[in-house]
């Protein structure tokens, strides 16, 4: 049986990380639709790379939680039947053991350079502008995926979409495409939907079984049941 499970947010919420779209939402008072863009980013870039830099430092006082674990162990028994795609910058997944994971929206720990495109290990705040070890231009920008930006391996998504047997979201409001749209793609290639968040996120309608709860509860007992 081939799986895709999309994760959002709300599965590294009870690590400590902040979600977007709740209460105590990371933007702080502002919409993350206005904020996270490439617009925002060219009006003003310190406040952005900041931003991201303090993000960037509060993994080291973050660890995964027992949903990033379940995910590593559902890994270990399908193998390259299960494609993990995750929405989250986070770097949570991989230490909380999964091996393939696909950022569609980026990763805090690379950088892109906006000269060269390429892309590199952080190893300094980018808000000192440190030139791009690749071409040398101090033109580097968070590798993440702002409002208006296409998600990074859509082709592959798309195509694991088409083909897998289930598809599972944990953790994400359903507020954002194209991610948003993935349930009703998989539904209508043929496979069953199951979604896994604290409370009905706004596609909930579109899935053949929703359960509701935190993450570190339901995703380790959805995979104990399929493995
Ligand atoms: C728990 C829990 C616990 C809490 N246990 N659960 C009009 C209509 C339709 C679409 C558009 C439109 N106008 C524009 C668009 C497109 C636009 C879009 O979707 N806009 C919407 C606002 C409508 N999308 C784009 O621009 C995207 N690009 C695009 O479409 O390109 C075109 C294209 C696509 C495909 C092929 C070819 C071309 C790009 C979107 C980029 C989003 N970027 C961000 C920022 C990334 C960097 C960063 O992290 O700073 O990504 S925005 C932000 O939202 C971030 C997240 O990944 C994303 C989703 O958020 P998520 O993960 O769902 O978090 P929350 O907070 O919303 O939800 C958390 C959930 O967890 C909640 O439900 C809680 O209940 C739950 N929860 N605790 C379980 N313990």
């Amino acid at each position: 049986m081939r799986v895709v499970v999309l994760t959002g947010a709300g599965i590294s919420a009870e690590s400590g990380v902040p979600t977007f779209r709740d209460a105590d939402g990371l933007w702080e008072g502002h919409r993350v639709e206005d904020v996270a863009t490439p617009e925002a980013y060219e009006a003003q870039p310190s406040v952005v790379q900041r931003f991201y830099d303090e993000r960037r430092a509060a993994l080291d006082g973050v660890e995964p939680n027992a949903a990033h674990q379940a995910l590593a162990r559902l890994e270990e028994a399908l193998g390259d039947d299960l494609y993990l795609v995750t929405q989250n910058i986070d770097d949570l997944h991989e230490r909380g053991g999964s091996q393939r994971v696909h950022h569609m929206h980026g990763r805090l720990r690379t950088a892109l350079c906006r000269a060269c495109r390429g892309r590199s290990e952080v190893h300094h705040p980018l808000l000192e502008f440190p030139p791009c070890p690749r071409c040398g231009v101090p033109e580097l920008r968070p590798d993440v995926v702002w409002f208006g930006e296409v998600p990074y391996e859509m082709d592959t998504i798309i195509a694991e979409l088409q083909r897998c047997d289930l598809f599972v979201s944990v953790g994400t409001s359903g507020a954002v495409y194209p991610a948003a749209g993935f349930v009703q793609y998989a539904r209508q290639h043929g496979a069953r939907t199951l979604e896994l968040n604290l409370v009905p996120s706004e596609g909930t309608y579109f899935f053949d079984e929703a359960r509701h709860g935190p993450a570190s509860r339901l995703v380790p007992d959805w995979v104990d049941e399929l493995t």
